[in-house]
């Protein structure tokens, strides 16, 4: 177990080099490799359960609320009539928790390749979970470009909630990835894809950005505040196959009562506004892109 030492997780990676951040464990819950990558769950001391693939910390049950409602609700918000969703990558189901709460949403496909770390969140992480037990929701354990091939023209909304650009989420990061989405979207959709940080991979944010723009007539890039996640932000890429779409304007925003009854944390329409507005070092490099 390389990444606990003297009782303290350390999230060591190349893609942020000379930084680490520690979480004290209390207990290793789980501990396995699947067909396709280390799975683990820890007890921490402060942040509750945390999901880590392949050493790379995904949730925290403290704050994985930032990051969950956040890649949900602004691609939900910013479409006049989101029915029917396709998550993929979501396998611990916070993603999918937040999606089946908003009452336009009919339907939503959840394609997860690693049906391992769907049942080890059922157990560890249920309130996350408990997305999977949703009339709404049809699961497929697969491959996303596969399931994208298959279905073209078929959804309002895409979300990519998936790990980093090392190891099997390289691919999810590239032109061909985006063009397979812009396929699956019907008219008028949307895609919301989770973004990496500005403070760590902004030319890499900058080069998506790009091919980005050769694809969907609007694209946008907006950001949570996480504490677990690398340097404490990470950020989510929005396109859209409607020219009239203002990412920054929510289309629907949600009234107070709505917000209590979606129990949101972190979401909610000043905050989803403020989220495009980038410091200046990225938003210089940005807008050039
Ligand atoms: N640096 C880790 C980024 C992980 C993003 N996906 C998290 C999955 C939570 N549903």
């Amino acid at each position: 177990m390389d990444h606990i030492k003297d009782g303290w997780f350390t999230e060591l990676c190349t893609l942020w080099p000379g930084q680490a951040m520690s979480l004290q464990v209390e207990e290793v819950l789980y501990h396995k490799k699947s067909k396709f990558q280390d799975v683990m769950v820890f007890k921490s001391k402060t942040y509750g359960n945390v999901l880590v693939l392949d050493g790379v910390i995904q949730c925290t049950e403290r704050d994985e609320f930032a990051y969950q409602e956040m890649i949900a609700n602004l691609p939900l918000c910013s479409h006049p009539c989101p029915k029917k969703v396709l998550v993929i990558g979501g396998g611990d189901g916070g993603v999918l928790r937040e999606v089946v709460k908003n009452p336009l949403v009919e339907s939503v496909v959840l394609c997860e390749i690693d049906e391992d770390v769907i049942n080890v969140s059922k157990k560890f992480l249920p309130g996350m979970a408990k997305g999977f037990f949703s009339p709404k929701l049809t699961l497929h354990v697969g491959d996303g470009f596969e399931f994208m091939k298959q279905n073209q023209d078929a959804f309002d909304v895409i979300i990519t909630d998936s790990s980093d650009p090392v190891g099997p989420a390289e691919s999810l990061f590239k032109e061909s990835y985006y063009q397979l989405m812009k396929a699956a979207l019907r008219n008028g959709g949307i895609l919301c894809s989770q973004g990496e940080c500005q403070w760590l991979h902004l030319e890499l944010i900058k080069e998506m950005q790009t091919f980005c723009k050769t694809l969907f007539p609007v694209v946008d890039y907006a950001y949570s505040t996480i504490p677990t996640y690398p340097s404490g932000q990470i950020g989510f890429m929005l396109c859209s196959k409607n020219p009239e779409t203002n990412f920054k304007e929510p289309v629907k925003a949600l009234s107070k009562e709505d917000m209590e009854s979606m129990n949101l944390k972190y979401y909610n329409p000043e905050i989803h506004k403020a989220s495009f507005v980038l410091p200046e070092f990225a938003r210089k490099v940005l807008s050039e892109a």
